[in-house]
């Protein structure tokens, strides 16, 4: 009986139809080392190997898609983008594609990576000076890293994130007053009013009833021909939409 079934074995009907010929075996042999390769290299920060991974400081390798492949992030001019490894050649990621964001940190400690947008709710500090880096008012968007490989700025990580900077509905707005404003504090409460449900309408009219002289102050700041007005900006900050709810 044995030997019948070894026999019938080694006369079967051999390889089935659909499998790959010799060529296509090799083909996806060599398709899986350059894959290997390049992953490995994205790993270490080895441009060499990956010549197509776009120039910049290379701030975080990290495997967001589980998939053996880390996807990294470059920072180029002030601007951050996460790159992955595709069809043998680097490609945006997908689920950051479109997110803005400029700083990297795990604020959760899940070992995840998330990613941080530090100048969606701010503005550019108005002195007049190097407007598009330095940034105030926040509070931080934390874009929260997702096990499917996404991120998310309005799940229980983000909205706890948001409700450490903006704990409660501000009562003032305007802090300090319309010749000494305190910038930072004054633009945080406006964002943290929209987070708290105020419209942008009525966060608008608060900043007019607490700044009497807005117009005034506005006007004169305008007429000297500045590029950066105060009571433009407050109501710019007012003018935001709130990614999630607080109340
Ligand atoms: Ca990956």
């Amino acid at each position: 009986m044995a030997v019948a079934v070894l026999a019938g074995a080694c006369s079967g009907p051999g390889l089935p139809r659909n499998a790959p010929s010799r060529e296509q075996f090799a083909q996806a042999a060599a398709a899986a080392q350059q894959r290997y390769r390049a992953c490995a290299a994205l790993a270490r920060g080895d441009r060499r190997t990956v010549s197509d991974l776009p120039e910049g400081r290379i701030v975080e390798s990290f495997d967001w898609d589980l998939d053996g492949c880390p996807e990294v992030v470059v920072e180029s001019q002030g601007e951050m983008a996460v790159w992955s490894y595709e069809l043998g050649r680097v490609v945006r990621y997908p689920p950051a594609e479109t997110l803005t964001f400029d700083r990297v940190q795990d604020v959760d400690s899940d070992g995840r990576p998330d990613l941080i947008d530090t100048r969606r709710y701010s503005r550019p500090r108005p002195d007049c000076l190097d407007t598009n880096r330095l940034r105030i008012g926040g509070p931080d968007c934390v874009w929260h890293s997702v096990l499917d490989g996404t991120f998310s700025d309005a799940d229980d990580v983000a909205r706890a994130q948001l409700l450490r900077q903006c704990p409660r509905r501000p009562q003032q707005l305007l802090v300090g007053s319309a010749e000494a404003l305190d910038p930072h504090q004054s633009l945080l409460n406006i964002a943290c009013a929209r987070f708290w449900g105020a419209s942008a309408a009525e966060t608008e009219q608060r900043v007019r009833a607490e700044w009497p002289a807005w117009q005034d102050q506005y006007h004169a700041t305008s007429a000297r021909g500045l590029p950066c007005v105060w009571g433009y900006d407050l109501f710019s900050q007012a003018d935001i939409e709130p990614a999630l709810a607080l109340y």
